[in-house]
């Protein structure tokens, strides 16, 4: 016994996992807002619908989105007509489109991040994946793999369909990887390709889906993860302390996607900037309470910018300074809400921000800050960060 808890102290990292390094990727095709009314329900041959158009327009400022980017073009449209029939098939269409698309995304936004890490890609031991795009098997996990030219003994793990709490989810999990595998290098890779799975025309009985159409945009993001950093060559860029999950009460059935032959139908509830509002601050006091924080203004602020109105809810509710969220709302407007890869992003500018004002930190200056990650469920993912200095 004695042997066996040597082993198990060997096998674990003598200090937390931290992100060594950061890389995201969006598709060429810029989808600009102003004009997105327009464009979508000319693309849908639905311009019969004015009143329907007109709250769409209305849904699409209220965004305060500027710029989405997206995989999916006018001309795909036009090649496979049944993308904007409702009633038809289409299934196997955006199956095709996205089996494709998902890896190679991944594959920009993950050399980015290596290039960054700057460490040979045989030291990666670890690769989660999470995308809400395709499924296949092997997966698009297995397909990096072979884009990327990783080892054949690289430790996979494939997280499908999470919706938008996945960016707290591939942390979570790549922090207990790095922390109970002395050396591990984890790639953690999220792909969002919401514009094929989710695209259909505008209909009077699928509000919430207008809602989708107006905020979705896709993206990819890569980090590498790992614990112990080798002094002097690699460079941590937040460490991460603690990670919780959580589901809110009386949630169940707001936030959704079913896939169908159709496509994916996401379901949005009305009410969830309300629900989520009334119940983040025990989702924040649970992972802060050995840390003994409970101001939440003296963190910097990582949030999945699900909509404006929810951060305005979760503002008002925390009493957020409005510099809380800043860095979350520019990545809403300059990239809409690119479900599990939107929180890197974020992440990203923040630490990019952090340097370029001169602040002392990667958070703003600041010690400790929260990743939250929410989706479907309605699921929290609150990861507890410490900045480093810069
Ligand atoms: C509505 C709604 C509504 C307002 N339904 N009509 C899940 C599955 C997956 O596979 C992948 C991903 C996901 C999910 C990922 C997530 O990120 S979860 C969080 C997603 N975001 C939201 O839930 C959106 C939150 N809502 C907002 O940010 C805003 O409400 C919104 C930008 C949609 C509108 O802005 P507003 O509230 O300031 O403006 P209004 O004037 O109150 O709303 C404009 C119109 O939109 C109104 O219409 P009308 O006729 O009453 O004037 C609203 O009723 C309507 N509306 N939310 C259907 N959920």
């Amino acid at each position: 016994l004695v042997v066996v808890g040597e082993i198990r102290r060997e096998q674990r990292a003598d200090g937390p996992a931290a992100i060594m390094a950061i890389g995201t990727a969006n598709p060429p095709n810029v989808i600009d807002q102003v004009n997105f009314a327009d464009f979508y329900f000319r693309m849908t041959s639905s311009e019969d619908k004015q009143e329907l158009k007109e709250k769409f327009k209305l849904i699409c400022d209220r965004t305060t989105v500027k710029n989405r980017y997206a995989h999916l073009t006018e001309e795909i449209v036009e090649q496979n007509p049944n993308l904007r029939n409702p009633t038809a098939p289409s299934l196997e269409t955006r199956l095709r489109i996205m089996i494709e698309a998902v890896p190679n995304l991944g594959k920009e936004a993950a050399a980015k991040a290596l290039k960054e890490w700057g460490q040979p890609k045989s030291m990666i031991t670890h690769l989660v994946f999470c995308s809400g795009a395709g499924v296949d098997m092997p997966g698009a996990d297995y397909q990096l793999v072979k884009l990327l030219g990783l080892s054949p003994s690289v430790k996979r793990v494939m997280l499908y369909h999470l919706g938008c709490y996945g960016g707290g989810t591939v942390l979570r999990v790549a922090k207990d990887l790095a922390e109970n595998n002395r050396g591990a290098r984890v790639l953690v890779v999220n792909v969002e390709i919401t514009t094929v799975s989710a695209f259909r025309a505008p209909d009077e009985a699928h509000l919430d889906s207008l809602v989708g159409q107006a905020l979705f945009g896709d993206g990819a993001a890569a980090l590498v993860v790992g614990a112990d950093p080798i002094q002097g060559v690699e460079k941590p860029i937040f460490e991460m302390a603690i990670a919780a999950q959580t589901l809110l009460p009386e949630s169940e059935g707001k936030i959704g996607g079913q896939l169908k032959e159709s496509g994916l139908a996401i379901h949005l509830h009305r009410d969830v900037p309300k629900i989520i509002s009334k119940n983040i601050e025990d989702a924040l006091m649970d992972a802060f309470k050995q840390l003994g924080i409970s101001d939440w203004n003296s963190l910097f602020w990582v949030a999945h910018p699900g909509g404006p109105a929810i951060l305005n809810h979760v503002e008002t509710k925390l009493k957020l300074e409005p510099k809380k969220l800043q860095v979350t709302r520019r990545v809403l407007r300059e990239f809409g809400n690119m479900s599990s890869a939107t929180v890197f992003f974020v992440l990203d500018e923040m630490r990019k921000q952090s340097a370029t004002e001169g602040w002392a930190t990667t958070g703003q200056g600041l010690e400790w800050g929260v990743l939250c990650g929410l989706g479907p469920g309605i699921t929290v993912e609150t990861v507890v960060l410490r900045s480093v200095p810069l």
